[in-house]
């Protein structure tokens, strides 16, 4: 008998990539979407005749518990989420509703109507904001630095405390930064590899970007994906952090894209003060131990490849628009 897995946030960027890793394994994949006026599938698009798609949403607790009984999965990876940081302070509310409570509604969901079934929440470096040591491990305290990063605090604890009080296989994968060449164009990765393709080819001149200090630790969402789902089959439910446990700063990741699309950053990259945020995470390093000695998991595309693979990937596309 094949597995059957929820995955919320499928439209989103691991979404695809879990959807696809799922059905190789021979899964049942059914996807929740919220209601929009225009679907927006396009990570998805080449999934569609493979997959179910059921509507739910993370602020309303009775369409989360009826997707769950009538679909009655082995396992639910809770992915939906509001994703990007600058959002979050300027709908801190909303956020929260997403983020955080909308966890407990999945959580609760899954309480009430079958406890056997294994849930993944999709936890983030950026609870640990201003960091108290590096590189971060499971046991680093949280300080984090934005509405975002508290509404993930408080969506990890919940996955830990229904996990300790109801006896849930509730896992929370403190995942690092992870992109590919369907990362939304909002995000730094994406925003470089895209603009630098838009320059190559002559449809801008100038990319305008924030800090170019900060440093992170970034993989590819496709090796990311793949320490979920490994998360799921262990015996016992635990949190693992997921790194590739190097980091690289912002002015690096335009360097490489870049010099990549044959072009010298200096004469097209701006900083504009508007782009800077309330309060910023400087530096986040994480080490993956923990996953590598009891997941096996290690990643399989480094940071360098993974620029490249994006600037082409934006190159690609473009061109085939012109
Ligand atoms: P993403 O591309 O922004 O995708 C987010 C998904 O959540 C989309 O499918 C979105 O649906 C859905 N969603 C948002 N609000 C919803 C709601 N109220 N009800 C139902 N669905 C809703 O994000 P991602 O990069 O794939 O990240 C996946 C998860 O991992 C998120 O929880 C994120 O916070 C977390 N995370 C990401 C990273 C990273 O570096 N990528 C690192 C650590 C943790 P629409 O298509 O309708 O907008
Ligand atoms: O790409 P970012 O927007 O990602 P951020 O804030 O680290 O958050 C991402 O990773 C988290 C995991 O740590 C996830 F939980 C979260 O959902 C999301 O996927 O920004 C990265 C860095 C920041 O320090 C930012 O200040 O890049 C810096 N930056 C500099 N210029 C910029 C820009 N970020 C954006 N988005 N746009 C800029 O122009």
């Amino acid at each position: 008998m094949s597995k059957r897995a929820i995955v919320t946030g499928i439209s989103g960027q691991d979404g695809s990539y879990l959807a696809e890793l799922l059905l190789d394994q021979g899964y049942e994949v059914v996807g929740v979407t919220r209601r929009l006026s225009a679907p927006n599938h396009w990570r998805i698009e080449h999934l569609l005749d493979r997959i179910t798609l059921r509507p739910a949403d993370l602020l309303d607790q009775l369409s989360l518990i009826r997707v769950i009984d009538e679909v009655r999965p082995h396992e639910l990876y809770n992915l939906a989420a509001m994703s990007f940081v600058p959002a979050s302070w300027d709908q801190p509310l909303l956020t929260g509703e997403y983020n955080a409570q909308g966890v407990t509604r999945v959580m609760e969901a899954i309480r009430q109507v079958d406890t056997s079934i294994r849930v993944y929440q999709a936890s983030s470096s950026e609870m640990f904001g201003k960091v108290r040591e590096t590189p971060q491990t499971e046991l680093t305290p949280f300080y984090p630095r934005s509405p975002y990063g508290v509404s993930k605090v408080f969506a990890h604890y919940i996955t830990v405390n229904y996990r300790e009080s109801y006896d849930l296989f509730a896992v929370s994968g403190i995942l690092f930064n992870h992109e590919s060449p369907r990362r939304g164009l909002e995000f730094v990765t994406r925003k470089v590899t895209h603009g630098a393709a838009r320059i190559r080819l002559g449809l801008a001149d100038t990319l305008s970007l924030g800090n170019l200090d900060a440093r992170r630790d970034w993989g590819f969402a496709g090796d990311y994906v793949r320490a979920m789902w490994l998360m799921l089959q262990q015996d016992r439910a635990d949190d693992y952090v997921i790194a590739t446990g190097k980091s690289h700063s912002v002015r690096e990741l335009v360097e490489i894209a870049f010099s990549h699309a044959g072009l010298d950053w200096r004469a097209h990259v701006r900083t504009d003060p508007a782009l800077l945020r309330p309060a910023e995470v400087d530096h986040l390093i994480g080490n993956p131990a923990r996953a590598e000695a009891e997941l096996g998991w290690r990643p399989s595309v480094d940071f360098e490849g993974l620029v490249r693979m994006m600037v082409d990937a934006d190159v690609e596309r473009l061109s085939a628009a012109r």
